[in-house]
């Protein structure tokens, strides 16, 4: 029999639901989504979900939804048929920019205590991107395990250079290197996973999250590309995510793979990546010093001096001025709506005086 603690349930989650008097509720966790109708599961086995018609009616933002990792209360039905009437508090939520809707969030999973950030060696291989990755796990609460994948396809040098290209830039941040053909490696990540605690993949597509999830699990959970190969239909790219609860007690989310990682208000996530940087710029003669061309930035002479790698640096301004650019849209919008909002309250008033 499954509990709610090998789902990953906690006493902090125990607490609330005590509190909010949720006993006439089941508890579950979502492990999948498919537009607006999730997979839940609980004690009593997995169930089709929907949410209230009120929760979807008050609901503000994306954030207001279930996402996968979501532990919600409910009501089950016989034919595992559910409805869902409140989201328990998220302890982390990992979101980006959604592709193509400036200004908009996507959330890519919730309640992670971990993140591996699966990079493949070949061509995949960028550090800018894991500094990305890393910004947008530690504006979550996430921590991250960096996983190189692929291994078999280079030479052991070319692993060594990876690794220290990587210690350059990036510091405290354990890395494992696996490969999914020859399982070198996996020894790591299975003394890595602890029981009750929850793990996401994020990556590119076709860098071997949905493969190392099935070789961790023991059976083909999630579609790869190479099944694809045989049947001649295309590939087989992972398309949603998916939570699924390994033997050792681990508890895994695959995700599609991520074109763009887009920051989404990541203050403290920029400045915890690269504190560094931010420690310096506490010697910059100018209090708004924006590391780009005042004299006496702290920051600059740094890079000049090589104590700071420059396309670090250099990623870091980018970032810097996304973040940026992400607000200015976010506080536009919210302008707007407002604006919006008042013009039909008026129109409103003005429809009440007319009838009398
Ligand atoms: N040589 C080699 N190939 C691998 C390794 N891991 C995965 N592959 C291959 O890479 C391809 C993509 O693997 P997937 O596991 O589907 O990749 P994914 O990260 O889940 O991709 P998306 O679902 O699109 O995000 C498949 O053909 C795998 O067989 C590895 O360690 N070495
Ligand atoms: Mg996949
Ligand atoms: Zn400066």
């Amino acid at each position: 029999m499954m509990t709610l603690e090998d789902l990953g349930y906690n006493n902090i989650l125990e607490k609330f639901r005590i509190e909010n008097n949720l006993n006439s509720f089941e508890i579950g966790r979502i492990i999948a989504e498919h537009k607006e109708r999730y997979i839940v599961k609980t004690t009593q086995g997995e169930f089709e979900a929907e949410i209230t018609g009120n929760m979807r009616f008050t609901a503000k933002s994306r954030e207001d939804f279930p996402a996968v990792g979501d532990w919600v209360a409910l009501t089950t039905y016989e034919s595992d048929f559910a409805i869902i009437h409140k989201i328990l508090p998220r302890f982390s939520i990992i979101k980006r920019q959604a592709v193509g809707q400036f200004g908009e969030i996507q959330i890519i999973a919730t309640n992670i205590d971990y993140a591996f950030l699966v990079q493949a060696v070949d061509r995949d291989f960028n550090i800018n991107r894991l500094e990305r990755y890393l910004t947008i796990c530690n504006s979550s609460k996430v921590s991250p395990i960096i996983v190189l994948s692929k291994i078999d396809l280079i030479n052991e040098h070319r692993i060594s250079e990876i690794l220290e290209n990587i210690k350059v830039r990036i510091k405290n941040v354990p890395i494992i290197a696996i490969s999914n053909e020859s399982q070198d490696g996996y020894d790591m990540i299975n003394t890595t996973i602890e029981k009750g605690k929850t793990y996401c993949m994020l990556g590119s597509s076709g860098v071997g999250k949905s493969t190392l999830l099935n070789n961790l699990s023991g059976k083909t959970i999630m579609q790869t590309d190479t099944i694809s190969h045989s049947t001649n239909k295309g590939r087989h790219v992972t398309s949603h995510r998916e939570l699924i609860i390994l033997e050792n007690g681990g508890i895994l989310v695959d995700n599609p793979g991520m074109r763009e990682v887009g920051i989404v208000d990541s203050t403290s996530g920029l400045e915890i990546t690269f504190d560094m940087i931010v420690i310096l710029s506490q010697n910059c003669k100018f209090k708004d010093c924006t590391h780009t061309n005042e004299i006496g930035c702290s920051v600059l002479e740094a890079v000049e001096k090589g104590e700071i790698d420059k396309a670090s640096y250099e990623n870091y301004l980018k970032m810097e001025r996304e973040k940026a650019h992400f607000e200015s849209t976010v506080l536009e919008k919210r302008r707007k709506d407002k604006e919006f909002g008042k013009i039909v309250k008026n129109y409103k008033k003005d429809m009440n005086k007319n009838k009398y």
